[in-house]
């Protein structure tokens, strides 16, 4: 099945690559249409930045920033909710929304609540955003991750949770080496059976192998990684960048059908 590709909308004023661009609900609605246009399937509505170092944000603040523009997204298109609070995903799932992007991995029970038309993203995060960054450690991270996943993702499934994926957390209390590995063996992830999400974006470890590069000057790899990642089978990804990596992994796979002899 082709890879399909989740739009970040960060409703936040201080995310760490469009914060404060999108705050207003007018704004953020163009925006996100904008991204279905170029072929986003999946809008990703968040009101908290969980970059290394920041703090937790409100329900009732997060619930202000996103639940205007998840009701006016959800007629549109498929939104997803990113938040760590049961109560702001709750709320979002009132207002439209029908995937909980959960970083916390822990809201699968909000999700069994809601019935079989919402999904849940289990991540993987070590620590919190506050600090996750200062020393994260791991004896193997690629079977730590795994096994965290695997286990969550089978307690949703056991609560009664139809449609489970699950996410390496890309820069979440990882090094450099820990994302290398993670994205290099997602073919174990996939192996799971389990939907995988990748969400590489932007993210600090791709300014560090491009030579220092900004946030904004990420887009080379940020489009290798999506591309990698759905060489690899995985089933989502979540990108700033929506219409570049549509063509990008289209391109990939007519390449590969074109050389397929089979
Ligand atoms: N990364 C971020 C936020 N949410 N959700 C999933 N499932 N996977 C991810 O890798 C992931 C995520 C961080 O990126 P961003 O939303 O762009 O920034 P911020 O956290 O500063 O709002």
């Amino acid at each position: 099945m082709a890879t399909r590709v989740m739009g970040v909308l960060n409703v936040t004023p201080d995310s760490f690559s469009d914060g404060g661009r999108w705050t207003d609900p007018e704004r953020a609605l163009d925006r996100g249409l904008a991204m279905v246009a170029e072929g986003a399937d999946v809008i990703d509505v968040g009101g908290e930045s969980t970059r290394p170092g920041a703090e937790p944000v409100s329900d009732a603040e997060q619930c202000r920033r996103v639940l205007p523009v998840v009701e006016a997204l959800a007629p549109q298109v498929r939104v997803s909710v990113d938040t760590r609070s049961a109560a702001v995903a709750e709320a979002a799932i009132e207002a439209g929304a029908t995937l909980v992007n959960d970083v916390s991995a822990s809201l699968w029970r909000v999700a069994a609540d809601a019935g079989s038309r919402v999904g849940w993203v289990a991540m993987h995060m070590q620590g919190e955003p506050a600090t996750m960054q200062v020393d994260p450690r791991y004896g193997d991270v690629v079977s730590e991750v795994q096994a965290f996943l695997v286990a969550r993702a089978r307690a949703a499934r056991e609560a009664g949770v139809g449609e489970v994926w699950i996410d390496p957390g890309i820069g979440f209390g990882k090094t450099l080496a820990h994302n290398l590995a993670l994205l290099a063996h997602l073919g174990d992830l996939v192996a799971t059976g389990l939907p995988v999400l990748v969400g590489a974006s932007r993210k600090g470890f791709l300014g560090a192998l491009l030579g220092g590069a900004a946030v904004d000057d990420r887009l080379e790899g940020s489009l290798a990684t999506a591309v990698w990642s759905a060489r690899q089978g995985v089933g989502m990804v979540r990108v700033h960048d929506v219409a570049a990596t549509v063509d990008a992994m289209r391109l990939v796979g007519d390449l590969t059908r074109a050389g397929s002899r089979g």
